[in-house]
């Protein structure tokens, strides 16, 4: 089999998508998601450019030579950019492969290990009673799992508070949007949500938190600490992990589990964290870490110390990432959860999948390939539309993270 063409598809049905389509001469085709929200034209590029001029002619089945061709090859290694684009390529050869044996992706990567994917939803309100019944209508549906996030009195913004039901989308079109933020003030109400969902709902469903880089290592260990009684899931990226050592000190106060991960984009981005057991759940996701060829590697490095995977799942990830997540999810060893916000109508219309829902799991279909398409004259007739993530500043004007 050769490739015989390759094109990058963007499309905006809600919200900005990336994808690259691969064909073959035996008139098979495979996709991958290439979207790296707010930047999502550097990856287009970087594929049509300089990516797809030399994939044609070569043979789809050889899925680990072109990946190491992409990474070894560009000499310049890692980097969002970079990697969500050798991502698109992977997850369309393994589609492509998939399809050519008849089989659903994940009978490939060793069949299946489970009888679903648990997933968690994302629950938000404005204040603590918005979220705690937020947390209940998750419940209702079947969810086993939910995220709160809550807006914090005093605070005019806060990580995390969606602007629609059932999936949480913080790009805005025009310029960053600039949110304000008070380590402070959201320290002291955190641990008030727990205790209330704690008191609602029972220790039954899993709960997790999302701090989204907000605090320094020593701010991450009170806030473990604070929330240790109310037994969370995970506690996710309570601090920045440029410096991956940072975590010494976090885990040197708390117990509470630890999720890094859905900015890693290689292996070496969580080595001294998996290494050193300084986190619970690896969260690298399929499209910014480099597709299923460098996930796998990443979660066999993770299983050796007992971490789990817990792969990011937001919106700007495509329904044709999440294909592929869950194909990876039921055969993974060492699974956690996967994280699940849904897609609107209209960007499920453009990609039509095999993925279903039901009782609080995901379950990938037995379609060969990873299950999902994409129609193209639906989606072309959203035009790319910018967007960008929002910008943080502390309440005196100092930039943060968002
Ligand atoms: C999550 C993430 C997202 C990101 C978003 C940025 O845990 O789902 O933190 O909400 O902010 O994916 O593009
Ligand atoms: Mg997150």
């Amino acid at each position: 089999m050769k490739i015989t063409a390759a094109r990058v598809i963007v499309t905006c049905p809600g919200r900005n998508f990336v994808t690259l389509k691969i064909e073959t001469d035996e008139g098979l085709t495979g996709l991958g998601d290439a979207t790296l929200n707010g930047r999502e034209l550097a990856v287009a590029s970087y594929l049509t450019d300089h990516v797809i001029p030399c994939l044609i002619g070569r043979d789809p089945h050889q899925v680990e030579d072109i990946w190491q061709y992409l990474y070894r090859g560009a000499y310049w290694r890692r980097g969002p950019v970079t990697m969500s684009a050798i991502a698109a390529v992977d997850t369309a050869l393994w589609d492509i492969k998939a399809k050519a044996a008849g089989l659903p992706l994940y009978q490939l990567l060793g069949g299946r290990s489970r009888e679903g994917v648990m997933v968690y939803g994302h629950a938000n309100g404005r204040d603590l009673a918005e979220t705690t019944d937020q947390v209940g209508k998750y419940l209702e549906m079947g969810y086993k799992a939910v995220r709160a996030q809550t807006g914090i009195p005093g605070m005019k913004t806060a990580y995390g508070i969606g602007r629609g039901t059932l999936f949480y989308e913080p790009a805005t079109k025009g310029l960053p949007e600039e949110q304000i933020w008070s380590t402070e003030k959201y320290l002291d109400f955190v641990p008030k949500l727990f205790e209330e969902l704690r008191k609602v709902y029972g220790f039954g469903p899993h709960l997790l938190h999302d701090a989204h880089h907000r605090l320094t290592p020593i701010e991450a260990g009170r806030l473990g600490k604070a929330l240790e009684p109310y037994r969370l899931f995970w506690l996710e990226d309570c601090t920045p992990a440029e410096n991956q050592e940072a975590f010494k000190l976090v885990r040197q106060h708390t117990v509470t589990p630890l999720a890094v991960g859905e900015i890693f984009n290689s292996i070496h981005d969580c080595r001294e964290l998996i290494q050193n057991q300084l986190i619970d759940y690896i969260r690298t996701t399929v499209v910014h870490a480099g597709g299923i060829t460098q996930l796998r590697r990443i979660a066999d490095l993770a299983a050796l110390y007992q971490i789990k995977t817990g792969s990011h799942g937001a919106t700007d990830n495509s329904p044709v990432c999440m294909g592929a997540a869950l194909h990876f999810d039921i055969w993974v060893p060492n699974f956690g959860i996967q994280e699940y916000m849904r897609h609107t109508p209209e960007t499920d219309a453009v990609f039509p999948h095999a993925y279903t829902f039901s009782d609080g799991y995901l379950h990938p279909g037995e379609a060969p390939g990873h299950g999902v398409e994409i129609d193209e004259a639906l989606a072309a007739k959203y035009p790319y539309d910018p967007a960008y993530l929002p910008v943080c500043r502390l309440e005196d004007g100092t930039m943060w993270n968002w």
